[in-house]
């Protein structure tokens, strides 16, 4: 007899027209529909990097199919059948749809990830309580994965991407050494850190792995994409690092956003935009690494560590 194992794949969510724009951005502010400006301003954005395609949801979409035939292909004990929902946090199919679409076929054990590496109460931890919540108004018993952001396979990928770039950087003729490296992520509100959030320790502890791995002396770590709201943010923002690697006189610049695994508006907007704009004025260079996106060993770190849970499952079972 073949087990079921239910697997939800969580992540941020994008809306699925312009016109959805209004909705999600409402979700985003917890309810507080944003003002005209507000919305125009975040519906230029999304026109500015796709016109009117969002990106995040193919990516979600193939991350999660590729989960699932990752999962089951190499699954050697064929008494478990692994069955992957999404769940996202801002749009449909949210993070409660995924799990009832869990009990709806008649799952009653499930794995759940996030498609984020680093843990923090504000993001990945806000992912599972809910979908905690509602796996235990349905009886089913989930596990979590809470971060993997040391993963050998991804530090292994962060780091070929970075390698990669620095081989453009030396083709063009500028030195390694010469090159700054920027690892960034979503800033969160400072606030996170009195309440002794492992968010920021862990990004660093990625960074330095990645940059160990490819062998990279000249770097720093800067956060990016901070909310528009009155309180105190993470920073530096890499707007402003950027701004003071120009007075040290640093021309080469090499974006590792090692927060976000693919394609989207923080990356594509908030990167290749914004700061690459920045960086113009100030006559820098600046190259980024590619996303993780379906990158096949991104799956196979994805399909360890959720495996690595279900494993868990299964002995709490037996
Ligand atoms: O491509 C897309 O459509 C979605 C891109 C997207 C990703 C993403 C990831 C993270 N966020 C995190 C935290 C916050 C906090 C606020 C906040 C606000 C926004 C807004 C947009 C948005 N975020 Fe996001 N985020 C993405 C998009 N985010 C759009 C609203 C307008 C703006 O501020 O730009 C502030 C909420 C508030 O008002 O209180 C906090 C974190 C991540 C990375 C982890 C994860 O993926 O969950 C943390 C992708």
């Amino acid at each position: 007899m073949t087990t079921k194992i239910g697997v939800l794949v969580m992540s941020y969510g994008t809306p699925e027209s312009l016109e959805g724009v209004e909705s999600y951005y409402t979700h985003i502010r917890r309810g507080n529909p944003p003002s005209d400006e507000q919305l125009k301003e975040l519906k230029g954005r999304y026109e500015a990097i796709t016109g009117g395609v969002f990106p995040l949801r193919e990516h979600t979409d193939r991350q999660t199919g590729a989960l699932q035939e990752a999962l089951n292909r190499d699954n050697e004990d064929k008494a478990i059948e692994y069955i992957c929902f999404q769940g996202l946090k801002h749009a449909h199919p949210f993070i409660e749809d995924g799990v009832q679409r869990l009990a709806e076929s008649g799952i009653d054990h499930a794995v759940g990830i996030v498609l984020a590496p680093h843990y923090s109460v504000m993001s990945v931890g806000s992912y599972i309580k809910r979908a905690r919540e509602k796996a235990e108004s349905l009886g089913i018993q989930m596990v979590f994965v809470e971060s993997y952001h040391l993963h050998p396979q991804l530090i292994a990928a962060l780091s070929r991407r970075v390698s990669a770039k620095l081989d453009q950087y030396e083709e063009a003729g500028a030195k390694r050494e010469d090159v700054r490296v920027l690892f960034s992520a979503h800033s969160l509100p400072e606030r996170i850190l009195n309440m002794g959030d492992p968010y920021r320790d862990q990004l660093l502890e990625t960074s330095k792995a990645v940059a160990e791995q490819a062998g990279v002396t000249s770097w720093q770590f800067t956060w990016q994409s901070a909310g528009r709201t009155p309180e105190p943010w993470l920073g530096p923002d890499i707007l402003d690092t950027l701004r003071e690697l120009s007075k040290e006189q640093v021309e080469y610049v090499l974006s590792a956003p090692i927060g976000f695994v693919s394609d989207h508006l923080e990356v594509l907007y908030d990167l290749d935009i914004e700061a690459q704009a920045v960086a113009s004025e100030l006559d820098m260079r600046l190259l980024r690494i590619e996303s993780l996106n379906s990158d096949p060993a991104f799956i196979a770190v994805l399909s360890d560590v959720v495996r690595t849970r279900a494993g868990e499952l299964k002995a709490g079972r037996s």
